[in-house]
């Protein structure tokens, strides 16, 4: 049993809008460059230029730095303009580290080396590699994609990775295996969200096996030309752009091939909110609020949300024929 807390996507929307954020902070980082003002305890995380800057720095110790810049593939293209790297790297969601949009600093706690990935289950032979290694072994590309959380804010980013497709083939599946479970790390000593008790750690997301090979299924491990940094999921995280950004998990750590259905982290603590599909959908309303706009980072504008974030032609057929699936939620 979970015990029922207020979740930071549960905030009305008019309390969890970008804007509010930024506008408290801007205010915030004026009030701090205006004179000297004391921090409580000095762990006051503001977002502010140079700290934005602080948390770019963060990467340049990551033995995979040198791979990056990558080339882009020209096939994703974008139908607005690229998200600020300082919002997009300054304004997460990484449950792990707590549930406020600035945990970027917490994150840098998270030790990414060695980084070892397990790929078990339902596949030929089980075996485990060092993401330094499998980084070797994959086709990097940067793609421009589109980003749309749940809860209404959305980006577009350059991230630098390889197709999740890629990663299945050295996998190699059996033909029983249905889905991919994807399970980040678990490390409360470090990430002091999971010292919450009552979220089902680690976090947890799955795919059917045509979404996971789908050409769109892509496993990030960089952004706007440089390795990851931990606030947005390094060293391995997913982007699954036609779906709600909760289903790109971070930091993982396990894919287990499997013939069961994974119930995901979301799934498990408001199944009746957050299902396994979470295609996005503007008809679809979130049970409490619309899914029909969005708000860009660094916007103050609403924009129209597009059925499948607007990536329909690459994915409406992979659910064909599955009209009683509750695919938008
Ligand atoms: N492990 C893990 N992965 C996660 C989350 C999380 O809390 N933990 N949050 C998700 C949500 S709700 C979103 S919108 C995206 C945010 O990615 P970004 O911080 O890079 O924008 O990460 C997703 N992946
Ligand atoms: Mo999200």
């Amino acid at each position: 049993m979970f015990i029922r807390r207020k979740l930071g996507w549960e905030l009305p929307e008019s309390a969890a809008t970008p804007e509010a954020v930024f506008r408290q902070r801007r205010q915030l980082c004026k009030a701090i460059a205006a004179g000297p003002i004391l921090l409580a305890g000095g762990t006051m995380l503001t977002g502010c230029k140079e700290d934005g800057m602080e948390a770019l720095a963060a990467t340049s110790d990551d033995p995979s730095a040198g791979l990056y810049p990558v080339e882009r593939n020209a096939r994703y293209e974008l139908d607005r303009e690229l998200s600020s790297e300082e919002l997009a790297t300054t304004y997460n969601n990484y449950y792990e580290f707590g549930s406020s949009k600035n945990i970027w600093r917490y994150a840098q706690e998270l030790p990414i080396r060695p980084w070892t990935i397990a790929i078990d289950g339902m596949v030929e032979k089980p075996f485990e590699i060092g993401i330094d290694d499998l980084l070797a072994k994959m086709p990097l590309e940067e793609r421009l994609y589109r980003h749309r959380c749940v809860e209404a804010w959305s980006m577009a980013v350059p991230w630098s990775g390889f197709a999740m497709a890629e990663l299945v083939k050295l996998a190699k599946p059996l033909s029983s295996a249905k889905y991919v479970r994807m399970v980040s790390f678990e490390d409360p000593e470090v990430a002091r969200g999971q010292e919450a008790s009552w979220y089902p750690w680690p976090y947890i997301e799955g795919l059917t096996m045509a979404e996971a090979t789908n050409e769109l299924a892509f496993m990030v491990t960089g952004i706007y030309g440089k390795a990851l940094p931990k606030q947005n999921g390094a060293p391995l995280r997913l982007a699954t752009p036609w779906k709600y950004g909760f289903k790109s998990t971070k930091g993982i750590v396990r894919f287990e091939f499997t013939d069961q259905r994974p119930v995901s982290f979301w799934e498990t603590i408001q199944g009746r909110e957050y299902g396994f599909w979470a295609n996005v959908n503007p008809e679809v309303p979130h049970p409490r609020w619309s899914q029909a706009t969005e708000t860009p980072l660094g916007s103050n504008e609403r924009v129209p949300t597009l059925l499948f974030n607007g990536y329909a032609d690459y994915v409406a057929d992979l659910y064909e024929g599955m009209e009683g699936e509750r695919l938008f939620m």
